[in-house]
């Protein structure tokens, strides 16, 4: 296969509910689609789902842009590659960035797929037919707006609920859903928010009080002790995300016993390639994981939920309908979520198509390079 176009396109679309974490709060998303032609005309999709802002990692829109049309376009025009690990070794020299090199490998294993009229997931070695989804819900201004949004999604079928939390909106909101849903598969994540003090330890073990699934990411990323301390002392599994942007901070949580889940997250590791090694490996030292999102867009979501299939994304995965988060998406169909399980789609590649007339006149932005 060789690629001899890429197309970029910055695209926007507004939050049907505006989303509020320990760091900001957002009320629509601006990502970069990627479209890749090979020699025969076949186009595969991707998404940079990078935030605007440094603040969940140190990308924004403006460095994936800049990584995407200096670097990665041109270590991927005229590559010729059998199957995505050898594109992807095109960009081995650049490091970091793994949201802009994410977009081209999603790209990378669609078109892939396509061509071997294959699903993405069975591409990818997945087994299941469905993926279980959970939904994640932002900090609300009080605990009545929490349970109001929490409501309407038990009652849209999703059985995992994940909180974000951060000091001062921590033990309260979880109480209150707690005792309102005593048996919801409940969980919180606070975004590394919390410093690693005497007064966070007392939160911790107030939460650990509530048969929370996990509590993810309480400290720093960097700060894998403060997280191997944490979890000697609780019984509820941290989970970590920010942490682990690669495979040897996989092995520093793994031999810290830093955390006890994975959340995998296609953009934070790179890509799908990277996604898969980290979930073999923790599928091998008997680590549960689950795929966390970036409020994607269908194609990245799509990815998501094709990723999700492979056996050891044993927990409810941040893969939540189209409608959770937009009122359009930018692929048809949208995702759907039936009683909080969305299928995985067994036509070839992501198995949605693109809306491709409606991202062009909706972008921002767009590049096009030819070999
Ligand atoms: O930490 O999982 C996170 C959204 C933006 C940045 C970080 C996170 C999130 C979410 C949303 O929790 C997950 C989703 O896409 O539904
Ligand atoms: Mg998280």
């Amino acid at each position: 296969m060789r690629i001899d176009r890429v197309r970029l396109f910055e695209a926007s679309l507004p939050l049907v509910h505006s989303f509020e974490t320990s760091s900001h709060r957002k009320s629509g998303l601006t990502h970069v689609l990627v479209e890749a032609t090979d020699a025969d005309g076949r186009v595969g999709w991707g998404e940079i789902a990078s935030p605007a802002d440094p603040f969940y990692g140190p990308e924004t829109t403006a460095t994936a842009w800049t990584i995407a049309e200096r670097y990665l376009v041109p270590a991927v025009i005229g590559s010729v590659w059998d199957v995505p690990e050898q594109l992807e070794e095109g960009w081995h020299r650049i490091r970091g960035h793994e949201f802009a090199k994410a977009g081209f490998s999603i790209a990378a294993w669609d078109l892939y797929s396509r061509s071997a009229a294959r699903s993405l997931s069975n591409a990818l070695g997945g087994t299941r037919a469905d993926v279980v989804a959970g939904v994640s819900l932002g900090i609300e201004p009080t605990l009545d707006h929490l349970l109001v949004q929490v409501a309407r999604q038990v009652e849209a079928g999703y059985a995992r609920v994940k909180l974000k939390v951060a000091p001062g909106w921590d033990v309260e909101p979880v109480r209150a859903v707690r005792s309102a849903y005593p048996d919801l598969d409940l969980h919180v994540d606070a975004n590394g928010a919390y410093a690693d003090t005497a007064d966070t330890s007392a939160v911790m073990r107030k939460l650990d009080a509530h048969g929370l699934t996990m509590i993810e990411q309480p400290y720093a990323p960097r700060d894998f002790v403060a997280h191997a301390r944490l979890q000697a002392t609780l019984s509820t599994p941290i989970c970590l995300d920010e942490s682990i942007v690669d495979l040897a901070d996989l092995q520093t949580m793994l031999t810290l016993d830093a955390g006890r889940i994975l959340n995998i997250k296609v953009s934070r590791m790179g890509g799908l390639t990277a996604a898969r090694r980290a979930h073999d490996i923790a599928h091998s030292a008997g680590v549960p994981v689950w795929c966390g999102g970036m409020h994607e867009f269908g194609v990245g979501r799509a990815a998501n939920v094709a990723l999700s299939s492979l056996p050891n994304f044993t927990l409810p995965s941040d893969v939540s309908g189209s409608d959770k988060y937009y009122a359009r998406d930018v692929v048809v169909p949208p995702i759907l979520a039936h009683g909080g399980v969305v299928p995985v789609p067994t036509a070839p590649g992501l198995g949605h198509e693109v809306d491709v007339d409606w991202v062009r006149e909706n972008s921002a932005r767009t590049l096009d390079t030819m070999a």
